[in-house]
């Protein structure tokens, strides 16, 4: 099998090269199991691999295990399952008896990548998807929340992949959607904006073009929103299973639960994700004006150059709020999407911080341990 067929080019080469890791086989993360094991599709086939030991000694944070989409670098030790612990909970447990093992043991640095910050109150990333080309970020025609939009829209625009909003389910609204997909474009401002149906096949001509061989597309969005089925209607197959959305408010059900990489016939990649229940932020303040180009456009004309549109005179964005050029949900969105961005990155530093401290007491009582006086003692 051909890794070309899965994105592999020129910069990966080079990337790979650039590794020095002698004897290691590079191979892209098609899925990735809650309990340590990962899919793999590498020169030969798919495989399954779970990280070494050294590795997950040596990684700094949850973001820097695999996720799907990554290249990483393997070794083949021939190993049994039992033998590399992984533990399967379904029926893919037998596909996996089936496959060559392979052990994990670097990342290759990635190209793009989707990352929030893990629901609750911890302080750690969750990489949702590596290398990708294009994120589509998927919502229902029927339930557009701008506010939500706007978020994804910002964590899309950090990620370094181009961001292209879906609104799907167009044959559920009279109009197929017109008046919806206006205020779509009012949100994701110089993004692609589709109108689509499955249903109904209208639309979906227009994605093709993002469909290119060797083009990786992750599809994001909350639970319901009709991913998967835009998937198999990609796959030309029913590969994923879809769900029935809730009657009361037509919420989905979380009928995905793993994030995996579908290659489909026509030669590009996609990702499946589960429906986001929440998507706090990570990152992006530098980048989250990409998301508000209004706003940033405003700004220009503000007195202060470093105004923070709150009280301050001669603040133009204020007064296009006032004088209703400029939503004022909008615009206090992009203001909780900054102080919630400043937060986490003061939550981040002290974190390094601890670690740092945590880091060298181990260091020094590894030091002192060693030392001939010690072990006199
Ligand atoms: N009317 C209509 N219903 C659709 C369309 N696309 C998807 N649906 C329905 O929406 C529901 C949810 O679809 P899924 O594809 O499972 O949604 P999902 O985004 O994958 O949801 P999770 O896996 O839970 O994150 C299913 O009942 C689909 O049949 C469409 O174009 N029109
Ligand atoms: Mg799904
Ligand atoms: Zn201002």
């Amino acid at each position: 099998m051909d890794l070309y067929r899965y994105g592999w080019d020129e910069s990966w080469q080079e990337k790979w090269e650039k590794a020095e890791a002698p004897g290691l086989e590079p191979a892209r993360v098609l899925e990735v199991s809650g309990s340590g094991w990962y899919r793999l599709q590498w020169a030969v086939g798919e495989c399954v691999g779970t990280v070494s030991g050294r590795f997950r000694h040596r990684v700094q944070s949850r973001s820097d295990f695999p996720a799907v989409g990554d290249w990483v670098l393997v070794s083949v030790p021939g190993a049994s399952l039992e033998e590399l612990s992984l533990e399967f909970t379904s029926n893919l447990a037998a596909d996996a008896a089936m496959m060559d093992k392979v052990v994990i043991r670097a990342v290759l640095p990635r190209s793009s990548a989707f990352v929030r910050k893990v629901s609750g109150r911890e302080f750690e990333a969750q990489v949702v998807a590596a290398n990708v080309n294009r994120v589509f970020i998927v919502c229902s025609a029927t339930d557009v929340n701008a506010r939500r939009l706007e978020r994804y829209l910002a964590v899309a625009h950090e990620s370094q992949a181009v961001p292209v909003v879906v609104v799907s389910k167009v044959d559920l609204l009279e109009d197929t959607g017109k008046e919806v997909l206006e205020s779509v474009r009012n949100i994701g401002l110089g993004c692609e904006v589709y109108g689509v149906s499955v249903t109904s096949r209208v639309g979906l001509d227009e994605l093709v073009p993002h469909l290119s061989p060797g083009q990786t597309i992750a599809l994001l969005g909350s639970s319901g929103a009709g991913k998967s089925t835009l998937l198999n209607c990609f796959m030309g197959d029913n590969l994923q299973r879809v769900g029935e959305t809730r009657k009361q408010d037509g919420r989905g059900r979380h009928t995905t639960t793993r994030r995996t990489l579908f290659l489909l016939p026509g030669g590009a990649m996609v990702i499946d994700t589960p429906g986001m229940r929440e998507l706090a932020l990570w990152d992006g303040e530098a980048n989250l004006d990409d998301a508000f180009e209004d706003i940033a456009q405003l700004a220009q004309a503000c007195t202060y150059r470093d105004c923070r549109h709150t009280a301050e005179p001669g603040c133009a964005v204020q007064q296009a709020v006032q004088q209703g050029q400029l939503s004022d949900m909008r615009f206090k969105n992009y203001v909780k999407m900054l102080a919630e961005l400043a937060y986490v990155a003061r939550k981040q530093n002290a974190q390094q911080m601890q670690e740092e401290r945590n880091r060298w007491k181990k260091l020094t009582k590894e030091a002192r341990q060693r030392s001939p006086r010690h072990r006199l003692r």
